[in-house]
């Protein structure tokens, strides 16, 4: 397969001013009849050339005319991935009609049908497989659609902007036109039809414009809508109050899918949802559910602006419009619930996921230099630490000269396909601010570390911090020059208060640009304890060498929320670390009694925020500690870290339940902040008291079970005493729920990821068995992702077995889903690409199967950039 470089980037040399379709939806093909208005770019240096449009070698051309002269078969050429059509005037009407299968597509890019409707997806490059088409970012045109299909089975025919016209046809069948007056690239199209419900609402904008709200789903799922049409008028209202955004459009739709690759899609005006990601009811939506529709609503009705209005140049300028509406949404969470609790939970998954991607085979920059299939590139690093650059700029320049600069970019781009270096410019022309240096972000890939040592000089009152950066090396890039890191740090005194700095705050932000610099505090009458990247500053990896002591003083009296849970983290991966050497070396395990004593402390302050004493109370997760280790050795982190939850339990087992007794309040369910840490901490109080191994804690897990009125209750009960050695009563439990809920696949989809992760033994016959369950289906991504990937990614117990019986499985898998659905199966060779971080023998065996991967037959693009990436 090709690659594709950045560096090769040329202006196009056609541009689409208008755009006619015309889909006729029949019983097992589709006609896309496309009408579209050319004309060659002024910009563009070739000036003689061919037009050649993007189109899947699936297409079946039945018709093209040029100007209507309808052109013979030695007029055109037809490659597998294109039409090219020679000496063409400077101004033309371009038309072709096509066939399609949406049946047969079983990748679900382009146009599929699925559960009996018809959707589209066709970010980033699904638009060409729909019709011939200049499928790329920078050309934008403005669209009208018209649907036709069968009117009793598809009576709700959508597609972008306002509804111009409808009307009945022959054979029971009925059409919709549709115009976008907002020039769009094809990437942002939609097309849905089908036999769908709606709520529907309105929304009047801060400039008094009335929008009409509806979201679809099927009629069975009518009584889950409400809470996304709440989180989509507060997503209104929020951007413009923040960011003084209104929505430009009379109608704002979403529909819900059942069969979808990502989470959502902003398609301008039609936004396309999976299940997952905007169905929510008490009953059967976990508080963590909840809250990813509240912010996935908001992500993709913010990109409107950051995505829709103003959108990328190219696929490599991916993360200008996600890393900023991830940022967007993140602050938009923070402002909705708690602001600590958002960041903890967002540098978490960061630190787990994303720095073990920079650490992989598949590192690159938020700003990638080349592809081989941009599908691929939907990662978290684009998103993640896309989000983690932007906000960076936002701690750099402060609120208000963020803000001037974000008006100034929407002003200035308006309408626009631009680069992320657009938007960096729009933050420096706004604010005076010098981010030439700090544009290395997004050129660079790895994550940075930062050694810090200190200095106190008693006799003049001065403080050092020195800090030294340094970047390991990724593919491609030996090198890296100094990044410019802005580090947030606070001193403590000895009385827990802190000190006064020389910027007149007690907190500051330093700004690393060298390989070493030192950053003096005058005044200071004590040696403090440093509070250092507060806030998660920067996304980096910083030492400084904490005495455990220093780290429960900071536990309870650091100003800085994230810190105070940081400051647990690092004393919890500080313990964990050394039982597990203790336990490699075969030594008994005995638990630091300070750890004890930190968390019975929490545990008794009923003064504290209880949705951070959750947080402060969960050991480093598994995953983070794998990602700290040189070498990864799971059984004996998972060993360990069991030893240490179940010590604890033993010792706090009072504690625990004066707390699960305090928080199991009996009231209607609410998803809002102060329920659901009440949840949270109960939940977690239950699972310290689960591995007590004590009858009586069962018994709580049980009476939770049958007792609990809503998801998170319940399936915190399922998850424990499935995860338990009870084998029995998980059998019993697991039955009742799948009676209960098997009518409700979002449900059943944690059924089955709760079995996938189990760490006991024969969770992988148990997988396999699931598979062949009549709720399995391999066609629905939401499937895959529980069963397959819920045992690949949060099992590694079970997925790292010596016998190499995990990554034979996850091969198998993959190498069915190539055919079917090379994006997902792409996405599910992660576990894989990680195979140096593990010793010698389960590397030979993980590479093994990446080679049979390689070797089983024609890989799509997808599956093949990974998996050749993780060989080199
Ligand atoms: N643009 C793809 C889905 C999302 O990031 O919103
Ligand atoms: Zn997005």
């Amino acid at each position: 397969p090709q690659v594709i470089y950045l560096k090769d980037y040329q202006v196009p040399e056609f541009l689409i001013e208008k755009t006619d379709l015309r889909f006729e939806l029949q019983a097992d093909a589709t006609l896309v009849k496309a009408r579209l208005q050319i004309r060659r770019n002024p910009q563009s240096l070739s000036k003689n050339s061919a037009l050649v449009l993007q189109g899947d070698k699936d297409l079946v051309l039945c018709r093209v005319a040029v100007n209507d002269q309808v052109l013979a078969e030695q007029d055109y050429r037809r490659s597998e991935e294109s039409l090219s059509i020679n000496d063409v005037p400077d101004v033309f009407v371009l038309e072709t009609v096509t066939e399609i299968y949406p049946d047969q597509n079983t990748a679900l890019e382009g146009l599929y049908r699925s559960d009996g409707m018809y959707c589209t997806q066709c970010e980033a490059e699904g638009f060409r497989r729909i019709t011939f088409y200049l499928d790329r970012p920078d050309v934008m045109s403005v669209f009208t659609t018209t649907i036709e299909a069968d009117k009793a089975a598809y009576p709700v025919l959508l597609s972008n902007g306002n509804p111009v016209a409808s009307g009945d046809a022959d054979g029971d069948r009925h059409w919709v036109t549709w115009e976008d007056p907002f020039p769009k690239p094809a990437y942002l199209f939609a097309l849905v039809a089908g036999d769908l419900a709606f709520i529907e609402d309105r929304y009047v904008t801060g400039s008094g414009r009335e929008v009409t709200l509806q979201i679809f789903a099927a009629e069975k799922d009518l009584d889950k809508l409400d809470y996304a049409m709440i989180s989509l008028k507060k997503s209104m209202r929020w951007d413009e109050e923040v960011y003084g955004r209104e929505y430009d459009l009379d109608i704002y739709m979403i529909v819900a899918v059942d069969f979808f690759n990502m989470g959502a899609m902003e398609n301008k005006g039609l936004n396309i949802f999976n299940t997952s990601c905007v169905l929510a009811h008490p009953e059967t939506t976990t508080d963590a559910g909840f809250q990813r529709v509240e912010g996935v609503v908001a992500h993709e009705y913010f990109h409107n602006w950051s995505g829709n209005r103003v959108t990328c140049r190219d696929w490599f300028q991916l993360s200008l419009k996600e890393g900023f509406t991830v940022f967007r949404d993140a602050e938009f969470s923070a402002d909705m619930n708690s602001r600590t609790v958002k960041r903890v939970e967002d540098v978490s998954l960061l630190r787990t996921a994303q720095f073990a991607e920079d650490a992989g085979p598949m590192a690159h920059p938020i700003r990638p230099a080349s592809f081989i299939e941009i599908s691929n590139f939907y990662t978290m690093t684009i998103y993640e630490k896309g989000a983690e650059v932007v906000r960076m700029i936002h701690t750099l320049l402060g609120a208000e000269n963020f803000r001037k600069g974000s008006d100034l970019y929407f002003e200035r781009h308006d309408g626009q396909a631009v680069t992320t270096d657009d938007f960096v410019q729009a933050m420096e022309d706004a604010s005076g601010i010098d981010l030439s240096q700090f544009r290395l972000w997004y050129s660079q890939a790895g994550t940075p570390v930062i050694d810090v040592s200190d200095e106190y000089d008693a006799s003049q009152q001065i403080y050092t911090l020195i800090l030294k950066q340094r970047c390991p090396a990724t593919p491609g890039q030996s090198e890296k020059a100094p990044f410019h890191i802005p580090v947030s740090v606070g001193l403590l005194g000895k009385s827990g208060q802190d000190m006064m700095l020389s910027n007149g705050e007690t907190t500051q932000v330093l700004e690393l640009k060298e390989a070493e610099q030192r950053f003096s505090f005058t005044e200071i009458e004590e040696k403090p304890i440093p509070s250092l990247l507060r806030s998660f500053s920067a996304p980096v990896k910083l030492h400084y060498g904490y005495q455990r002591d220093d780290l429960v003083f900071l536990m309870s009296h650091d100003s800085d929320g994230f810190n105070r849970w940081e400051a647990a983290q690092k004393l919890g991966v500080d313990i964990l670390q050394e039982l597990i050497g203790e336990y490699q070396a075969g030594n008994e395990l005995v638990l630091d009694n300070r750890l004890t004593a930190a968390y019975r402390a929490v545990l008794t302050d009923l003064s504290l925020d209880q949705a951070m004493v959750s947080k402060v109370l969960t050991l480093p997760t598994e995953a983070y500690l794998s990602e700290l280790s040189d070498i990864i050795d799971v059984d004996a982190i998972h060993a360990v870290r069991e030893f240490v939850i179940k010590t604890l339990a033993e010792a706090l087992s009072s504690e625990l339940i004066a707390v699960y007794d305090r928080c199991n309040v009996s009231e209607k369910y609410a998803p809002d902040a102060t329920s659901i840490a009440r949840r949270a901490l109960k939940n977690l109080a239950l699972s310290y008291l689960m591995k007590t191994g004590k009858p009586e804690q069962l018994e709580r897990a049980l009476t939770q079970f049958q007792d609990a009125d809503n998801m998170t209750d319940s399936m915190a009960a399922l998850a424990l005493v499935v995860h338990s050695p009870y084998a029995k009563a998980a059998e019993v439990i697991l039955e009742q729920f799948y009676l209960r809920w098997k009518n409700e696949p979002l449900v059943v989809n944690q059924w089955l990821s709760v079995q996938a992760s189990n760490p006991s033994k024969g969770a992988l016959n148990t997988v396999k068995q699931l598979m062949q369950h009549e709720s399995f289906n391999m066609r629905n991504p939401n499937k895959v992702r529980s069963l397959i990937s819920g045992f690949s990614s949060l099992n590694p117990v079970n997925f790292h077995a010596m016998d190499g019986s995990g990554y034979r499985f996850l091969a198998d898998q993959i190498i069915e889903l190539n055919n079917l659905n090379p994006q997902i199966a792409s996405r599910l060779v992660t576990p894989l690409t990680r195979w140096k971080r593990y010793p010698a023998d389960r590397q030979g065996m993980m590479r093994e199967e990446l080679q049979r991967i390689m070797d089983s037959g024609e890989l799509s693009r997808d599956v093949f950039e990974v998996v050749s990436k993780s060989l080199a």
